[in-house]
């Protein structure tokens, strides 16, 4: 782990800088955000209707935070990803009744092509060519966090099997705000960078024992930039190299997020999506 200064731009959408993709992975820029990507009044609907929703979350972690999933989460698939694959057209379904008329999917693809210049941007296949899903929809509850952790070291996670060989760059992170906490609810992006060369203590896909007292004392000697994020800005960032966390959400409103992940594939040069 090592600290360091973080270089963050910031565009308007149908303006986002081409080729900021590949200057995330190369280390040359750490973040992007898009401000007005998607309508504000569009992503009103959007949470009120996923607020509305009867039929429960697909995952849903409670334990220290709660945090309630919608759609496909390779970060949980088993080796096989036989469930994860089943289960990425029915999420599709369920999110596009949530975002209609909005096809998130297609809008979030179109930006990330954009911000990729001359590179293919595609969703991950499996061997057998079916498609990974774009995203999931996230919602932390009132009183809800994430902890500080890094994508890069999920790539040990049983579900990567499937494409962990043909990633060939640092993971990123895109998030696209649906509907901000009233209060908390920060995504922080610590200028601490996971070693490559180094083994981690993990348990439960945090670190655990000395790698998390070593982390814990980085983050007291250094700050986060926490982008203030507004409803349809996405930023898409080196999350797999920058440890972040999103802080407790107070006030009153649950914090719901669309998001997923990618890469640059090692077998035809695109970026590769996957939720
Ligand atoms: O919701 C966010 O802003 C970031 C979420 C995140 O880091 C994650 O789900 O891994």
């Amino acid at each position: 782990m090592s600290a360091a200064q973080l270089r963050f731009i910031e565009a308007t959408a149908g303006s986002e800088p081409r080729g900021a993709l590949i200057d995330l992975c190369e280390g040359a820029l750490d973040g992007v955000i898009v401000r007005g990507a998607l309508p504000q009044e569009a992503m009103a609907a959007a949470a009120a209707r996923a607020e509305s929703r009867t039929d429960g979350p697909t995952l849903s972690f409670s334990k220290e935070s709660p945090v309630n999933i919608y759609g496909a989460l390779l970060h949980e698939a088993d080796a096989s990803q036989a469930g994860y694959l089943d289960a990425v057209a029915p999420a599709r379904e369920l999110l596009r009744s949530v975002f209609a008329p909005v096809d998130v999917d297609a809008e979030l693809m179109a930006l990330l092509g954009r911000l990729a210049g001359s590179r293919k941007v595609r969703n991950a296949q499996s061997a057998t060519g079916r498609p990974y899903g774009t995203g999931t929809l996230r919602c932390i509850e009132v009183g809800g966090f994430l902890p500080v952790h890094v994508e890069n070291l999920e790539l040990s996670r049983p579900g990567y099997a499937g494409i962990r060989d043909e990633i060939a760059s640092t993971l990123l992170s895109m998030y696209l705000m649906v509907q901000p906490a009233d209060e908390g609810g920060e995504l922080a992006i610590h200028p601490v960078r996971v070693d490559a060369s180094k083994r981690y203590e993990m348990s439960g896909g945090g670190l655990a024992g000395e790698s998390a007292r070593e982390l814990q004392a980085l983050l007291e000697t250094t700050s986060p930039d926490s982008p203030p994020l507004r409803a349809g800005d996405v930023i898409v960032f080196n999350a797999g190299q920058w440890f972040h966390e999103v802080g407790r959400v107070g006030g009153h409103r649950r914090r719901w997020t669309y998001g997923g992940f990618l890469a640059l594939s090692a077998r035809d040069g695109a970026f590769m999506v996957w939720s």
